[in-house]
Parts: C-alpha cells; structure tokens; sequence
C-alpha cells in the first residue's frame, strides 16, 4: 500500500530540514519503505481536505490505505511498530526506546520550543529580554541532565532507535543558537544521526521541494 505524506509547499526554513515532514521521512527512510508526498500550501493545510486529515490543519500528516493519521510522534510510532529498524525486539529495550521518544517529545522539545518562539515570535515584544535568561537556564538544565545520561554513548540506549531519531530531530532546532556548542557530547550525538544515510537521504528529498521552482498556477 502506498504511503502518502504531507508536507509544506514551501518550508518557512527554505530547506534546513526543520519542519517536522523531515523526522517522518527519516523514519520511512530507515525502515526502507517508499512514500509519496502530497504538498501543502498553507491556505491549502486550513481548509477542508487537508483538515480532515488533520484537525489542527498543520503537518505532516500520514495516510496508508484507509489509515490516516497525524502527529509526528504517533507516525513514527506507527512506522517503528509495522517494520523493523527503529524499534527493538526484545521488550524491555522496546519500552525504554518508547520512553525516549515521549521523552523528546514531551520534556525536550518545549524548552527547545520556547526558546525558538521566543526569538522568532516575540523576539520585538518588550517582556523577551527579561525572559531570555529564564528560557535558557530551564533549556540549560534539561540539556544537562541529557548531556550527563547520554555521556560517551552513541545512542541513547544500545542501538540506533526512533528513540534517537526523535531525540535528534528536537536537538537539531538549537543548531541556530549556541546552545548546543555548550554540550559537546550532545553535537556529536546530533552528528552522528545527521551521518546516518537514511538521514541524508530525507534531508535531500525535502531541500529538492524546497529550492525547486513553485509550479505557475
Ligand atoms: N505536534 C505536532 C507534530 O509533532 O506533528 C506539531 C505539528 C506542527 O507544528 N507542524 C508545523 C505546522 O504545520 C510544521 S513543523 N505549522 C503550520 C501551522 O501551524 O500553520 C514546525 C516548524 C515549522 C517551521 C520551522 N522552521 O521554519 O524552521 C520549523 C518547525
């Protein structure tokens, strides 16, 4: 069954693989299977069809024959449970990979968020100046403490997992702040998983969209 995805006509990051159509395409691109993208333009993601695939009327959304579903996390986890590569056999391992993803997701990502929002969005508003060193010290800590439990390791736990790809793919927002300098152990772990060829390859795929001439209409 063909897998169909979608993505933004135009990514606001002109191609620097931060909208989240690429941890979704790294994914797939690890598990080996094939997809099609259907592209959206941002009037096009808050009207009906794009609305029935998704209530919130953003991206990226995920349809496999009847099945059509959104949210990053809840892909991924769908494509990791349906074939092999992003999540391990043995139980316990597979538990603590689903950890790490909620753990991206639910404890990483918003620091990393509010910061980003606040230099993007509200970077002119008059309370961002005082807030900053609050946004960055709540960031800091979390940064820390994964910093600490990642270590020396390559991957969070044993092998790659969606765990890391997620993990990553959270991290990889910072690349435009310092922030990430300060944990050296933390850019290596990003390094690593931009190294990875399934990476490389998603990160093509969603720069060709990007830089290719928007269609005359
Ligand atoms: N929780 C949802 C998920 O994980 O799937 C969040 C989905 C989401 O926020 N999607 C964004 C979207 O559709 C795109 S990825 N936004 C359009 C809208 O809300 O109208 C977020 C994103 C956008 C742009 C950049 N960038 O330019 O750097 C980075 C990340």
């Amino acid at each position: 069954m063909t897998i169909t995805i979608t993505a933004f006509e135009r990514s606001p990051d002109g191609g620097r693989g931060l909208a989240r159509d690429t941890r979704v395409r790294w994914a797939l691109e690890e598990v080996g299977q094939p997809y099609e993208v259907r592209l959206v333009s941002f009037r096009e993601m808050k009207e009906q069809p794009h609305l029935a695939r998704h209530p919130f009327g953003k991206i990226p959304t995920y349809e496999e024959g009847d099945l059509t579903i959104f949210e990053t996390g809840a892909i991924i986890l769908h494509i990791a449970e349906h074939h092999q590569g992003l999540l391990p056999q043995d139980a316990n391992a597979r538990a603590r990979a689903i950890t790490w993803m909620f753990a991206a997701l639910n404890t990483v990502e918003p620091p990393i968020f509010e910061l980003a929002s606040a230099r993007l969005l509200e970077g002119d508003k008059p309370w961002t100046k005082e807030r900053m060193p609050l946004i960055i010290d709540r960031l800091g800590v979390i940064l820390e403490q994964l910093s600490t439990r990642i270590g020396n390791a390559e991957w969070l736990d044993g092998e790659f997992s969606a765990g890391d790809l997620l993990m990553i793919s959270v991290l990889q927002r910072l690349r435009a702040s310092n922030q990430l300098e300060r944990f050296p152990n933390l850019l290596r772990y990003v390094l690593g998983g931009e190294a990875r060829p399934a990476y490389k390859r998603a990160f093509a795929a969603q720069l060709a969209i990007n830089t290719a001439p928007l269609p005359v209409t």
